[in-house]
């Protein structure tokens, strides 16, 4: 069990997930976020701060021994927006954990968008190149690559977790592939914290999809065994939502829609 587990961006809607999905994994949680977080409840701290604010993350990070890094830009925007939230913030946040005492171990919420321009009929590792499908998915990139660096520099340990689509149901058809159940985001959560040694590793974060792309063997010493398919919602998926053209990049890349964007101007 975890002394202090930090949340970051625990006011978006995966930090609410994890808000009450998390809660048997730490002593305390805290909690932190700009805004929005309402009353603490028992076992939690709130802390409001920005990634942008160097100082007050040294605080935010202090005493705690594990991180869920879900903070910052969670979606495509204009390069401004994304260099300060997806990059200089991580970059705050790391250097932070290098300051602190207590070391963290490191969740970082990394995305599908790091190989989004791959073909949706190309299986993937954990060791195939990067391929971003825009900025967003650049700046993920560029986290994995700093939490290589902090680990090799500084032995400060991050589990890069590439997420698909966190929801509570799929919602269309790709999603038959990309799909991560709360239940089994928090079961990876789970053991990424309970394995002695963690080192410094890329995890697709897709649940056991029978339709999925992404083979995750190099992590297997987790012991992470995803409990939901997203098949069991196919029937659904295909009364309810039209089918796309095969050319669109919804149904040729795995990023999605994401790979249609021009670049993104405010
Ligand atoms: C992501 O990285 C986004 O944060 C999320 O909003 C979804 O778009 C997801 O990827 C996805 O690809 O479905």
């Amino acid at each position: 069990m975890l002394e202090k587990l930090l949340i970051t961006g625990a006011s978006g809607g995966l930090g609410q997930i994890c808000r009450q999905s998390l809660k048997p994994l730490a002593r305390t949680m805290r909690l932190t976020a700009r805004s929005g977080l309402g009353e603490a409840g028992e076992g939690e701290e709130i802390v409001y701060g920005s990634l942008d604010d160097a100082a007050a993350l040294a605080e935010i990070v202090e005493g705690c021994d594990g991180i869920v890094h879900l903070g910052g830009q969670a979606t495509e925007a204009s390069w401004e927006t994304i260099r300060a939230a997806n990059i200089d913030g991580i970059v705050n946040l790391y250097e932070a954990v290098r300051l602190s005492t207590t070391k963290p171990r490191i969740i970082f919420a990394s995305s599908n968008h790091t190989i989004g321009f791959y073909p949706q009929n190309q299986r993937l590792d954990t060791r195939s190149p990067v391929r971003p499908d825009g900025y967003y998915g650049v700046s993920k990139v560029f986290g994995e690559a700093l939490a290589s660096m902090y680990y090799d520099k500084f032995g400060i340990e991050t589990a890069s977790v590439r997420i698909g689509s966190c929801t509570a149901e799929p919602e269309n058809y790709r999603m038959l592939s990309t799909w991560l159940s709360h239940r089994d985001f928090a079961q990876l959560i789970a053991r990424i914290f309970a394995v002695p040694v963690l080192g410094c590793q890329v995890i697709y974060g897709a649940s056991a999809n029978s339709a999925g792309w992404w083979d995750n063997s190099a992590v297997s010493f987790l012991g992470w065994q995803p409990q939901d398919n997203a098949e069991a919602y196919r029937a659904k998926i295909e009364q309810s939502v039209p089918r796309p053209d095969p050319d669109a990049p919804v149904a040729k890349y795995q990023g999605g829609v994401f790979c249609a964007d021009p670049i993104f101007k405010e």
